[in-house]
Parts: C-alpha cells; structure tokens; sequence
C-alpha cells in the first residue's frame, strides 16, 4: 500500500531549523537620524559610526549561543551598508573609512571568524531610488543589488525579503528566485517569492501553538492580513521564524530611548514558546551611533543564554523511540521541564501526545500537545517528582519517530 503523502524538509531546511537562534541586526542610516523607517531622503553625510565593530556584534549572538546572524543590507530608506554599483546612495558616500567601508563585509568576515551562520536583509520596497516607481527599471536594480550581495560575501544562511511597504506591489518574483537558487541553493528564502520560511505573523517573538511546519501561504506584513502570493514551486515544508525587538518595538537604536528593554523572563518566555513550539527565534539587538551593540543589549543578550543553558544544557535523562518513549531514572527528582524533538526529515507525523509521570504506581498527565515538530518545549507550572516519566504519541499521521524525549531539572 502506498503511504499517504506527508511534505518533508530538504536537507537545508533541516540544517537552518537545528540553528534555532538568530540574532538579527537592524543597522544603517536611520541608526543616526533617530528613525525606524528612514524615508530615503537622509544624507549618508550623517553615516559616520567611528567605532564600529562589527566583532562586537557577531561576538554578542555567538556568545549568548545564537547560531547565525542577519544584517539589515538595505532597509526601507534604500540606503546600502555595501558599496554597490547600482547607487551613490551607500556607504560610499558617507564620512566612514573615507567612503571606502562596507559593514557587509565586516559582518561576513566576523561570522566566518566566530563559526555562525550569516545572512542579509535586503528590502524590496525602496524609498530613496528614482528607479522605484517604475516596476521594471526598478526590478532590474534590485536583482544587481541581490547579485552583489549573494556573489560577494561567501555563503548566506539566509535572505530575507521583508513584506513591508510592499502590499500590492509587483516584483519578478521568478527572476529573483533564479538568482537566489544561482547563487545561493543553501540560503534559506524568507516569506517572498518561493520561500523555504515563513513570517510567524507577528513581530512579537513567539509562535502561536501549534505552528505546524506545512503552509500553503503567510502573512504579508504587519499593515495587511493579506497573505502572500507565492510561487507554485514553494515548498509545502515551510518553517516558521519569529522576529522580535530587544527593546519595545524599535528595530533601530535611538538616542536615549526609553522604550524598555526586554526583561530575562520575558525573553526565556519567548523562547520556549518560539523555539519551544518548533520555530527559529530572531532576536533583534541594534548597535548604536558609535557602531556598538551597548552594554545594556550585550548584557541581556548573555543573560539569555546563560539562561537558555541553565535550563537545557545538562538534561538529567534522555531517550528517543516509536509510539511510546519511557525513562526511568535511577532515583525520585523533580521534573521542571521535558522538550520533545520529531525525526523531522521524515515528515511531521505526530499529531497529539500526551507526557505522564508515574508516583506510587499512578500515573498523570503532567502535558499533552499537538504538533511536535522540529521541537516541543514543554515547562511544568510546578515541578512533578517521579522516577519513571513517559510520552506517548496519541494520533499521527504515519508511525511516530521521536529524534528525543528529554527531561530536565533545574536542581541537577
Ligand atoms: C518590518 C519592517 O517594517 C521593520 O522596520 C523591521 O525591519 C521588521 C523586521 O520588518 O516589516
């Protein structure tokens, strides 16, 4: 009998879901003219960040366990942090390394360095090219520009093609794609065109659960419930990303800003329910004028994943099996939290489970879910002491592979 068709990942896919955290970096000319949408009318006079690390960035995510990094080539007020050809409106032009800097560059080379992935963001709607208004000049002047950024700094993990300013405009999707697919077959393809991921729909850092891995289209942008229109050669596997502030809902750093800095729990709270629910969490932390990350973001950023390994990094048991997953450990201990991981690369099979400890021969239900997927978080409201604990696929698809079912305590 032939089994039912169930979509799977490609191998990329399956390798950019393992990376889990991204650290993304909004950077550019609105960073010195105290905008979040900069209208493209800004002088690259004012880009002047004299002492711009892009180490300290990359250093920032990698230290906090972050597995790629994604910079803001071109936002919205089309100004580029590269020296392309196709404009004067870039790094060129403005006072840094005398015009000859390019931050892509330096971000490239500090992710090379630091062993994480590297990826761009580079805005199709453009606010500051004449070449704009007219669809085809205009998308002939993006593609040299998407040209130059995948032939140009070494492998991406990622492209991101941000919906914003851009509900009912026409791109040549198939044309981009191409080139994408020329130049950069690994990288990831964010919610336009043919996208390999999906925008979670919301800039909020969490994915409502259950956040299946299948799709057939996603949210546009922040200003439309419109869906995108994609390509018939999408993917039905299509995981969700989750980007989200630091600080309040700026992207870019502002000048004594006063919009609050996410706090350690409500950061450890959006992870276990971004990465927790099978998505890749994209936390954004902005360098400033002087072209640092400031203390205050590095510091938060660290605290996040010391706090990410204190919870997860030494399990106190671990299995992995069929239907039901069993652990037995050698003495009673207080269960804080199990995380659930599917054998993904054969499908997203399972489609609800529950997980019971067992005291004085009894059993409970400690919780129960849907979707698994890439990965299933599960914290416990109060911690359940036991010695035998066990999961249990209730419905699925095809026969259940569970990659691991892990628990952990945090008095180990
Ligand atoms: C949105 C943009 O409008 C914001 O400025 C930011 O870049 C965010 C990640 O995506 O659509």
């Amino acid at each position: 009998m032939n089994e039912p068709y169930l979509a799977k990942p490609t191998q990329q896919q399956l390798a950019w879901q393992d990376l889990e955290l991204g650290m993304f970096c909004h950077f550019g000319l609105n960073t010195f003219c105290n905008r979040e949408w900069g209208e493209g009318d800004d002088s690259p006079e004012a880009f002047h960040p004299a002492e711009l690390d892009a180490r300290q960035w990359v250093r920032t995510a990698k230290q906090a366990g972050f597995r790629y990094f994604m910079l803001t080539a071109k936002h919205h007020d089309g100004f580029c942090l590269w020296p392309t050809k196709t404009t004067s409106y870039s790094v060129k032009s403005s006072p840094w390394r005398n015009g000859e800097g390019d931050v892509v560059r330096e971000c490239a080379e500090a992710c090379l360095e630091e062993g994480i992935g590297f990826g761009i963001y580079i805005s199709p709607w453009d606010r500051h090219d004449p070449r704009y208004p007219d669809e085809a000049a205009y998308d002939d002047v993006y593609c040299e520009q998407l040209t130059e950024l995948l032939t140009g700094y070494g492998e991406l993990v990622e492209v991101w093609f941000d919906g914003a300013g851009s509900e009912g405009r026409r791109y040549d999707w198939p044309r981009i794609m191409d080139l994408v697919k020329q130049f950069q077959p690994n990288a990831m393809v964010f919610n336009m065109g043919a996208p390999t991921v999906r925008w979670v729909g919301n800039e909020d850092g969490f994915a409502p659960y259950p956040c299946w891995n299948t799709a057939e289209a996603a949210r546009v942008s922040m200003f439309t419930n419109d869906m995108t229109a994609w390509l018939p050669e999408t993917p039905d596997w299509v995981p969700a990303e989750c980007p989200v502030p630091i600080r309040g809902n700026h992207w870019f750093w502002h000048p004594n800003d006063e919009t609050p800095l996410r706090s350690l729990e409500e950061l450890i709270d959006l992870y276990e329910r971004s990465v927790g629910h099978g998505a890749t969490l994209l936390l954004n932390a902005a360098p400033d004028s002087r072209g640092l990350i400031p203390d205050a973001e590095v510091q938060r950023m660290k605290e996040l994943g010391d706090e990410i390994k204190r919870r997860y990094a030494i399990p106190l048991a671990e299995s992995s099996g069929g239907r039901t997953v069993s652990i037995r450990l050698e003495r009673e201990a207080d269960i804080h939290r199990t995380v659930i991981m599917e054998q993904i690369e054969l499908g997203e099979r399972v489609q609800s489970y529950i997980v019971e400890a067992e005291s004085k021969g009894e059993w409970t239900v400690i919780a129960r879910g849907s979707a698994i997927g890439h990965k299933k978080i599960d914290p416990l409201i109060l911690p359940v002491r036991t010695s035998h604990i066990r999961l249990t696929v209730l419905e699925s698809t095809l026969e259940p592979h569970i990659r691991s079912f892990t628990v952990y305590s945090d008095n180990h």
